[in-house]
């Protein structure tokens, strides 16, 4: 069997040693935290987000395991949460502001469906553009958990598989992954009846044109996953009552855009590139469409 390429020798290759430490750090504590999962399930003193959401212990402690862990790294000095009415402040002179959604997906924990973490890294102080990241990352904790990081350095994606025996340590599955050509699956966030006929359209055309199949998770890491490997469509657009949709730009749609581009497919608001969509809005919500360049232009075209 061929060696195996760990996170902590991929990370070697990183010119940036301030960035890999980061998403070194990140990475060590997925060990923990999904240990944790089974224990942390209580859906009763739900309690509202400032989205007016219900979150659950759950979201709440994975939300506080990465804020102890980035802000305890001396290297962010501002963490930017979905869980989080403001900011949690680090060391002011630290390199690194991060957006995170610590748990995409929790409506998923009832059903035991897959649900992940979303990271976003900026050198420069935030709001900024989603092209100004330095580096973006997602885990996946499906039946396995898996990491997936780009850089603005690399401009290339990996994925890694987390070890068996409990070792804090990832190995490489996938170097400089693209999505593939033929796109074969579509996920769409939302309720039809409220999309305009413009966007139905489009719809339509992927069952019909494209011959896509549908699968949807309800969680953007994994539906994005989904594109990655097969290729294909996922969206959660602007409906009649939510223009803006549901995604929020800079905690889900900026890092999966970067993740997205950097694997040679194409992220979209409808009319341009998500990492362009300017904001200074923290709490923006944004159309988000991702997928094959090919659709993503089809759609563009087919929403103007
Ligand atoms: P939750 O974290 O509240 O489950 O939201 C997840 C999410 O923001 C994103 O991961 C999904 O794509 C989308 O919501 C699913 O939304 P629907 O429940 O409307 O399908």
């Amino acid at each position: 069997m061929a060696e195996q390429i760990s996170l902590t020798q991929h990370l070697g290759q990183l010119r940036d040693r301030e960035l890999a430490q980061l998403i070194a750090v990140v990475a060590g504590l997925s060990a923990d935290i999904r240990r944790e999962f089974p224990h942390r399930l209580i859906t009763e003193n739900a309690v509202e987000n400032k989205y007016g959401e219900f979150t659950r212990e759950l979201d709440d402690w994975t939300n506080k395991e990465f804020c102890r862990a980035l802000i305890g790294s001396k290297l962010v000095r501002k963490v930017y949460s979905e869980e989080l009415a403001e900011p949690l402040l680090g060391e002011p002179g630290a390199p690194f502001e991060v957006t995170m959604d610590p748990l995409d997906g929790s409506s998923n924990i009832v059903a035991n469906n897959p649900f992940g973490s979303i990271f976003g890294v900026w050198r420069k102080s935030l709001p900024a553009t989603g092209r100004e990241q330095v580096a973006a990352f997602f885990k996946l904790y499906g039946p396995i958990t898996t990491l997936v990081y780009t850089t603005s350095e690399t401009k290339k994606v990996a994925e890694f598989v987390k070890a068996r025996k409990g070792v804090v340590q990832y190995n490489l599955l996938y170097d400089g992954l693209t999505i593939p050509d033929e796109g074969k699956v579509y996920g769409v966030g939302g309720n039809p009846l409220d999309f305009d006929e413009k966007y139905g359209g489009f719809l339509k055309r992927l069952v019909f044109g494209h011959k896509l199949k549908t699968r949807y998770c309800g969680a953007f890491v994994a539906d994005f996953s989904q594109i990655l490997h097969y290729g294909g469509y996922f969206g959660y657009g602007g409906t009649r009552k939510s223009p803006n949709g549901k995604l929020r730009l800079f905690f889900e749609s900026n890092p999966i855009a970067l993740i997205a581009e950097h694997a040679g497919g194409r992220s979209s608001d409808g009319g341009k590139s998500i990492l362009d969509v300017k904001s200074d809005n923290m709490e923006q919500r944004v159309p988000t469409h991702v997928g094959n360049k090919h659709i993503i232009e089809e759609l563009e075209e087919t929403l103007k």
